[in-house]
């Protein structure tokens, strides 16, 4: 295992943790920034760090199809490519497929989907989207897990739970391998070109991740089948997909309720602040959302009393900073004024927006 993960102090269910991986030292509850491409659109990994951001999250499907996964791998691995030098946590990339094509179609050997570069049929098996996150290299890596809308109901649920399920195994002796074949690689690269050794797999976490729609038989088999597996730690999957806020909360109270205290457990795609404060008084650690950086590209600012609209016309003459209560570095020197201004005009009305925005999640995190 590479990681640790040590509980620094409780509030009922709620805790506060160190997370060590291999590239940084991270402080939970903590939210990932969602770089699709590697990247947070509009930011630099300087205005990054400046703003405290410990881990951000890739997608797996997107940095496969550019710019692959066999160029990552040749120029050094992400962190060097992206120059970023703290966490990275890869998305195995299913989801993504079946949120984003919705020609995807999944099977036992893996999800079939039609490639967006030359419309090709294109096959993504839980062995091969391990060997593409070994080649990426981040700190966290996620197993394929076989995801449905929590809004559909029926045996499908089912399927895809008890298929997340041997998925996982595939996931597990897929990086097994991929990491033994490395470990020797390395070991003969060392002895013959010591400076050209650089890739460590013996030090990527593969989390599993629990399904089972809202159903709390399925998520029970589920939470019980990875535990068995003793992963370095563990995600809920398959939630904020439309279902309502009580039915959400249901599912992780369950789920961080049957985890292993000892583990990290993170509640995958969740980035509303209400949402990170309950979730995480009900014991969980880890978040990520493309919310904060989505919604400022349209002109939204996060702010304490809910979201403000930088488009609207009250806008124009506002000298007011977003939110005169933020410390950031877009509230002590820019005006709602100017903002409003650039918004939709210009890339910078958005850059400032989404630093602001990301700045407010990072502090939601450390409430
Ligand atoms: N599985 C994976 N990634 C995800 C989710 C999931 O269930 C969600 C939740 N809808 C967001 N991202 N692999
Ligand atoms: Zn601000």
């Amino acid at each position: 295992m590479a990681l640790r993960f040590e509980v620094l102090g409780r509030f009922n269910r709620a805790r506060a943790a160190q997370l060590t991986l291999p590239h940084f030292v991270c402080q939970t509850p903590l939210f990932m920034p969602v770089g699709t491409q590697g990247t947070i659109k509009g930011l630099t990994t300087d205005q990054l760090e400046e703003i405290g951001c410990q881990i951000i999250l890739g997608n797996t499907y997107h940095l496969a199809l550019r710019p692959t996964s066999e160029l990552i791998d040749e120029l050094g691995g992400l962190h060097k490519f992206i120059n970023w030098p703290r966490a990275l946590l890869t998305d195995s990339g299913g989801f993504q497929m079946v949120s984003l094509l919705h020609l995807a179609d999944i099977t036992e050997k893996g999800v079939t989907f039609q490639s967006p570069v030359d419309g090709k049929p294109m096959l993504l098996t839980p062995e091969e989207s391990i060997q593409i996150q070994n080649r990426i290299g981040a700190d966290i890596i996620m197993a394929l897990d076989d995801v449905v809308r929590t809004t559909i109901t029926g045996p499908r649920i089912e399927e895809a739970m008890y298929r997340t399920l041997r998925w996982v195994d595939r996931c597990i002796a897929g990086n097994i391998s991929n990491t033994q074949c490395l470990m020797l690689f390395n070991f003969l690269l060392f002895i013959f070109f010591p400076w050209t050794a650089h890739k460590r797999p013996h030090e990527q976490n593969l989390f599993g991740i629990v399904q089972g729609g809202l159903d709390p038989v399925l998520r029970d088999i589920c939470v019980r089948g990875l535990v068995d597996r003793n992963l370095p730690g563990y995600a809920i999957g398959g939630l904020a997909g439309g279902e309502d806020k009580d039915s959400f909360w249901r599912v992780v109270a369950q789920c961080t309720a049957a985890l292993p205290e000892d583990k990290p457990r993170y509640v995958m795609g969740v980035g509303y602040p209400l949402d990170i404060v309950v979730c995480s008084a009900l014991g969980a650690d880890m978040y990520d959302c493309v919310y904060p950086t989505r919604t400022a590209r349209f002109g939204t600012a996060l702010v304490p009393e809910g979201v403000l609209k930088l488009k609207h016309n009250a806008m124009v003459n506002d000298t007011r900073p977003i939110d005169p209560t933020c410390a950031c570095m877009v509230c002590k020197n820019y005006t709602r004024a100017y903002i409003h201004c650039l918004v939709t005009k210009d890339a910078m009305g958005s850059q400032l927006l989404s630093y602001h925005n990301l700045y407010y999640m990072l502090q939601v995190q450390t409430i």
